[in-house]
């Protein structure tokens, strides 16, 4: 079979809901991957972050299959050993309290909301069914339905109505606009510090630092969705750590488990976590022991290696010699750490044939809304290979 016949047989047989680069990849190993026909390709997605360790991490690969050959799943009904050890590392790690475990980031997200309201009712005292929770234009939190209800984005909510009530869009990155929109019923804000989808949306300097404030004065929970910037990805353990902000509740997800297994978690503090009583929420997979042995070896090699270190040195260097890119195509240059977008003017004719370009050189990356091309490598990359990729990449950044 060649590249072609794996891409037939998914065209016939799946729902078409992905239009994927033509690459089908068969192998992964640190910062490179492997076609079916033999390419190697400098992986600059890492799986939109959830590869923050590197494909197939030796180490991780020894916790999956021992864990593998001991036991997967036992469901939450019964107890597993290695759940209590898993729950001890994240919260050390992260410095919350107590942290609940899902499986996808939006069932984490999902989970977050279910938090935040109970804790309206029970802890804020605000009326049975009248919580508020407010959410930012541009945002990505997932694609339950209630979760694409508050999207801003038309595509994702376009035939999948009706959707649950209680949500409020403001602008991202207005503080004022936040607390103007707060009621006596808003429970939360819930966030990206800086928004991936959205296209790399740093936030202005100071806004979460004036979230948190605006949050404490009203009572209101702040929810950072760190799915996609936590766990290392913009050089510091969460994005919000960059401006010293600890939200109530963080979300994380996809490199919890290094990209080996869907591991996510809310993270919150007793006052919080603490209300949900046996029966209110759960999970088959939630929790089970091999996302948690994962899981927990993960986030030891996050913190063991210096990957963290790295992403905030290398992701620097990264960012600024890709603004010194003398091209004619490029209108920005913006990120944090190993999160970085390239905005393309928009006469540039679109951020996807800059994409295919730099897969002919032996690059993979994406497109986000048209006119950014994401780099977002795996935290275990070197200097040299940040160097090889910027030849390719001023090579691409100058075609015509
Ligand atoms: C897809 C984007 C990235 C996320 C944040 C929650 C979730 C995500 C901040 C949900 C997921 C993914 C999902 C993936 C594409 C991808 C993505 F381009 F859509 F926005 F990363 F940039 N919060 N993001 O970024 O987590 O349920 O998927 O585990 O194709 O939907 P999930």
């Amino acid at each position: 079979m060649n590249t072609a016949d794996y891409i037939s047989l998914e065209d016939q047989y799946g729902a078409h809901n992905y239009q994927p680069l033509d690459v089908v990849l068969e192998r992964g190993d640190g910062v490179w991957v492997y076609d079916v026909d033999g390419n190697k390709f400098m992986d600059c997605l890492s799986a939109y972050s959830a590869v923050n360790q590197g494909h197939c991490h030796p180490r991780l690969v020894k916790a999956l299959s021992e864990q593998a050959q001991q036991m997967t799943l036992t469901s939450r009904a019964f107890r597993n050993d290695k759940l209590g050890k898993f729950y001890q590392t994240l919260c050390e790690t992260t410095g919350y309290e107590m942290t609940l475990p899902m499986n996808t980031g939006a069932e984490a997200v999902e989970t977050a909301l279910k938090a935040a309201r109970k804790w309206g009712y029970r802890v804020k005292g605000v009326e049975p069914d009248q919580a508020e929770i407010i959410v930012c234009d541009g945002n990505f939190h997932g694609r339950t339905i209630t979760v694409v209800g508050f999207s801003s984005e038309a595509q994702y909510k376009e035939d999948f109505g009706p959707f649950p009530p209680g949500f409020i869009n403001i602008p991202f990155g207005d503080a004022r606009a936040l607390e103007a929109a707060i009621t006596p019923n808003t429970v939360a804000f819930m966030v990206e510090p800086i928004q991936g989808e959205g296209g790399v949306i740093v936030p202005p300097q100071g806004y979460l630092k004036k979230v948190r404030q605006i949050c404490d004065k009203h009572n209101v929970l702040f929810m950072a969705d760190e799915i996609q910037t936590g766990l290392g990805r913009t050089g510091k353990l969460f994005a919000c750590d960059h401006e010293e902000v600890r939200p109530d509740v963080a979300i994380i997800g996809k490199a919890l488990s290094g990209g080996f297994y869907p591991v996510s978690a809310v993270l919150a503090s007793k006052e919080i976590l603490g209300l949900f009583r046996p029966g209110d929420h759960g999970s088959t997979f939630g929790g089970n022991p091999l996302g948690a042995a994962v899981a927990s070896e993960a986030l030891t090699v996050l913190t063991e290696e210096g990957l963290i270190d790295n992403a905030n040195e290398l992701g620097e260097y990264f960012q600024e010699r890709l603004a010194e890119i003398p091209s004619p195509h490029v209108k920005e240059v913006r990120g944090r750490g190993l999160l970085i977008g390239v905005e393309l003017k928009p006469e540039a004719g679109g951020a996807r044939r800059f994409c295919e370009a730099l897969q002919d050189r032996g690059i993979l990356c994406k497109e986000t809304h048209q006119t950014v091309i994401r780099f977002a490598p795996p935290l275990v990359i070197k200097r040299e290979d940040v160097d090889w990729a910027l030849e390719h990449i001023t090579e691409v950044l100058n075609m015509e």
